[in-house]
């Protein structure tokens, strides 16, 4: 239904002889309505001029100096997509490759390190009698934790090796390795000839400066819209795409909106999950979604990154939704699909996004980790230097010849969802987002005292790293962590 000021000011155009292209009304429906009937006038008194007879969103743009903007720049850049590169090997010998692939990629990132000039192979210093102290790097096979020491296993290509901690903060550090993780280890003989570990160094990212784009371009973090479930916040996502249409001079400065998995609630994913769903099939599901992409700018360039909800393969490294199941969406200009992860450059600031399907298994395993502070496990990803360094628990990982889930190039901004709450942070320079769901709580969730905070838009200054938020929630809890 058109309120009435809006039928006032259409009237007077449709009166003047003209069309009014669907587009502009639904720009037109977000303006201030006192300013309604001033604007068309201009507009129908601009056109008459040139003899052009159509209102559309362009002129309603030109009109509010959005596309007069020329310093706005809105350029992308895919860096990385897994979709065109996966190559999975067959069992074991996949993941002999999966693993050495893991190592060696690890282990040339942590060769930026002094101490790694004294890196000897495992093999070696179990044939080396040296008063030294050595250096060994491999996987984490095991970790065991009795009475007052832990043992530590760790293997390279050469072979493995066992290790003892002694020391009370040493096997704290120990305690938050996670299995299968990368890790230096600096090692000398005890009295039994066993090996001591006298410190532990994990890859990381160094300090550094983060790329900025050179306008105040803004891009919009999503996550976890989870459409078609019947907990999906359909008037409230609604209610915030119409706000990107909306003359509000940040709306007016968003060229990027990044979604960053479980686009959809997708079907079969968990047991009865058909009871939840208001549309029981991916195609419906996803017919959904592009109606509701449809009405977001065409200025504005959209990522779909899938989660372990949305359609495609489940083992991570995930390729983008498949072309077949919603050839709309993979066909409209401004949407471009990648996979899980994926690394994009946004005027020249790269950002790693992740859905974040291997906070489950860190969660569980790790003292100090919880799902309430999710950019605390992205800060142990990012030392890891991993995306889903543990194999064999809840995170399906298929057997890559190459590791896509090391974290190679440092991202300036690290995107992912998951576990939605949305959280802010800063680690070593880098923007860390949980951009948190649009999903209300799920009897799931509730029977497991998971409580998100849905409904929050993220908004990030690609100039200034400044983080705006909106929040669709009414509920006064409903906060934006930080
Ligand atoms: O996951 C939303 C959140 O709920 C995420 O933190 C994982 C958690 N979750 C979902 N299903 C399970 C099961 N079966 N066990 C443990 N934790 C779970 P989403 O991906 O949106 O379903
Ligand atoms: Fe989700
Ligand atoms: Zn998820």
């Amino acid at each position: 239904m058109l309120n009435k000021e809006l039928t006032l000011a259409l009237n007077y155009a449709l009166n003047k002889g003209f069309q009014i292209h669907p587009n502009a009304f639904e720009f037109l429906e977000n303006v201030d309505v006192e300013k309604l009937e001033k604007i068309i006038k201009e507009i129908v008194r601009e056109k008459t001029k040139q003899k052009l007879f159509q209102i559309n969103q362009d002129d309603l743009e030109n009109y509010f100096g959005i596309k007069e903007d020329k310093n706005l720049q809105s350029e992308y850049k895919v860096l990385f997509d897994p979709t065109s590169k996966i190559t999975s090997g067959e069992g074991i010998s996949g993941y002999n490759a999966l693993f050495a692939s893991r190592f060696n990629k690890l282990k040339r990132i942590i060769s930026d390190r002094p101490e790694s000039k004294l890196l000897k192979s495992i093999a070696s210093i179990k044939s080396t009698k040296s008063n030294d102290d050595m250096y060994v790097c491999g996987l984490v096979t095991a970790r065991i934790s009795e009475r007052n020491i832990t043992k530590l296993l760790l293997e390279d290509p050469s072979g493995s090796f066992e290790g003892i901690i002694f020391d009370d903060d040493l096997q704290k550090t120990a305690d938050l390795l996670l299995n299968d993780q990368f890790v230096m280890a600096r090692i000398g003989f005890g009295k039994n000839s066993g090996f001591i570990i006298k410190d532990l160094i994990s890859p990381d990212v160094p300090d550094q400066t983060s790329n900025r784009s050179e306008s105040e371009t803004f891009a919009v973090f999503l996550s976890d819209l989870h459409i078609g479930s019947k907990y999906f916040m359909e008037d409230e996502f609604n209610e915030f795409v119409l706000w990107l249409s909306s003359p509000d001079p940040v709306a007016r400065k968003i060229r990027f909106v990044l979604i960053g998995g479980d686009a959809v609630d997708g079907v079969g994913i968990y047991p009865n999950q058909d009871k939840e769903l208001v549309c029981q099939t991916i195609e419906e599901q996803l017919k959904k979604m592009e109606g509701l992409i449809s009405k977001i700018p065409d200025h504005i360039k959209i990522f779909i990154m899938p989660g372990n909800h949305d359609p495609g393969r489940r083992a991570l490294p995930q390729p983008a939704i498949p072309k077949k199941f919603n050839s709309g969406l993979w066909e409209r200009e401004n949407v471009i699909m990648v996979g899980n992860p994926a690394v994009i450059s946004l005027n020249g600031v790269k950002v790693l996004m992740f859905h974040g399907q291997s906070i489950d298994d860190i969660v569980k395993t790790t003292p100090g980790l919880s799902y309430d502070s999710p950019t605390k496990v992205m800060k142990h990803l990012l030392r890891t230097r991993h995306l889903s360094p543990i194999y064999g628990s809840q995170t399906p990982i298929a057997p890559e010849i190459e590791d896509l889930l090391v974290i190679e190039d440092i991202p300036d901004i690290f995107h992912v969802g998951h576990v939605h709450r949305a959280q802010l942070d800063m680690y070593k320079g880098i923007l860390l987002i949980n951009s948190g769901s649009w999903q209300n709580q799920t009897p799931f969730q509730a029977s497991v005292g998971m409580t998100p905070n849905p409904g929050i838009a993220l908004m990030v200054n690609l100039k200034t790293f400044q983080v705006l938020h909106q929040n669709y929630n009414s509920k006064l809890d409903n906060i934006l962590q930080s």
